[in-house]
């Protein structure tokens, strides 16, 4: 009968399967876009038992998607298994073949996907493929985690923009700690380890012209294990005033520079900063002070497959962000260190408290790392 061949699975089995694919998609966070980074699982049932018989994520850049990978490894086993999912697989013809259809012809018994696919060439038309197709579809095993995860691909297939973690490294008095080696490098190893991490995650990170002229930093993700995962680097400079020997520019062939522009900013520095490698991009100025109006950069952003934007900086940039609205996720790293009165206040001036409040920011997460505690708020 068909239910002996295809033992009822247990609830727990089933999150606990997700569990892997959710680990297994968020590896991939960071190198997959313009996608979003889908992981993928494939059980079989031997012996009465389940077992893992494939595991991918969406491959680097984007394709193929993480179902034809995971299929594939499983190669024959895949008959009759169950397939768990992040992500609703695709109905589409893209840049890849449809996941829906490689999931019906690999004889696939069962789907368990976390979420649906809000982008408008799938939203739902995966899942009917697969229940035509005769294929038992669960919905909404270990959603909330799939909704964090692709936070990015959904904020940018819904609204055109990229979801927007803004990273601060705060001092007990305050103060900004800069991203290179000056003024103090003020959190400790293990807090350094984690905030490489979320450069490691994120498709892009973002500073003021101001963190550049001030520190001069590389903003690379050198953590151990991960020195090939650096995203692309942005810098916010409408004039084009970046220096020609910053750390940035002199290794834009290495790793990708973007610096955003106002539209006026003279030609000529264009044409000396691509000379080196570096992507000028223009944006049009309408933010406080004329500076550039940020719901315009990240729709650019958007519109270039960024998904997940990491702000690093400096105070007035991090403020900036905060106060246009545009800020999804807050990383905060509180250090013990005294930086002294010298040091920039770490949101140019303003209360950190009274920023967070009012957008009803919650916090997701509370950590002691070493002797500094990171706390994680996600806009509501
Ligand atoms: C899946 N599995 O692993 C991923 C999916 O341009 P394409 O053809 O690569 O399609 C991109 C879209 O496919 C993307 O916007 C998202 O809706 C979906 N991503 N789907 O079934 C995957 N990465
Ligand atoms: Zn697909």
């Amino acid at each position: 009968s068909p239910l002996s061949a295809h033992p009822v699975t247990s609830p727990e089995e089933d999150e606990r399967f997700m569990a892997e694919a959710l680990k297994v998609g968020q590896s991939g966070l960071g190198r997959t876009w313009p996608n979003p980074s889908v992981g993928a699982v494939v059980v079989q049932h031997l012996d009465g038992r389940p077992h893992i018989v494939g595991a991918a994520a969406t491959a680097p850049t984007g394709r193929p998607h993480a179902e034809p990978i995971a299929l594939a490894q499983a190669g024959e086993a895949a008959r009759g298994s169950t397939l768990y999912v992040t992500l609703e697989p695709c109905s589409h013809h893209g840049r890849t073949p449809p996941c829906a259809g490689a999931v019906i012809a690999a004889g696939v018994r069962r789907v368990v996907a976390a979420i649906e696919d809000p982008d408008h060439r799938v939203k739902g038309r995966g899942v009917a493929r697969l229940r035509a197709a005769g294929i038992w579809v669960t919905v909404g095993v270990g959603a909330e985690q799939a909704l964090a995860d692709h936070a990015g691909h959904i904020r940018r297939v819904t609204e055109g923009r990229p979801h927007v973690l803004l990273k601060m490294a705060v001092s007990a008095d305050g103060k900004a700690a800069l991203a290179g080696p000056r003024p103090a490098v003020v959190t400790g190893p293990e807090a350094r380890a984690r905030a490489h991490l979320m450069r490691a995650h994120a498709d892009a990170i973002l500073v003021g012209l101001g963190t550049v002229t001030a520190d001069d930093p590389m903003l690379t993700c050198r953590l151990e294990g991960h020195e090939d995962r650096s995203p692309v680097r942005l810098v916010l400079d409408s004039g084009l005033d970046i220096p020609l020997e910053s750390a940035l520019v002199r290794t834009a062939c290495d790793v990708p520079v973007w610096v955003i522009a106002a539209e006026d900013a003279p030609a000529e520095r264009a044409a000396a900063l691509m000379e080196k490698g570096v992507e000028v991009l223009r944006a049009p100025r309408g933010g406080v002070e004329d500076r550039l109006y940020l719901p315009a950069v990240l729709k650019l952003l958007g519109l270039l497959g960024i998904t997940r934007l990491m702000v690093e900086g400096g105070p007035a940039t991090a403020a900036a962000f905060l106060e246009a609205g545009l800020v999804d996720e807050v990383a905060v790293f509180h250090s013990p260190v005294l930086l002294g009165p010298d040091a920039y206040h770490a949101l140019a001036g303003r209360p950190l408290g009274r920023l967070f409040a009012p957008v009803g920011f919650a916090e997701v997460e509370r950590a002691e790392l070493g002797a500094d505690r990171l706390v994680r708020l996600w806009r509501r």
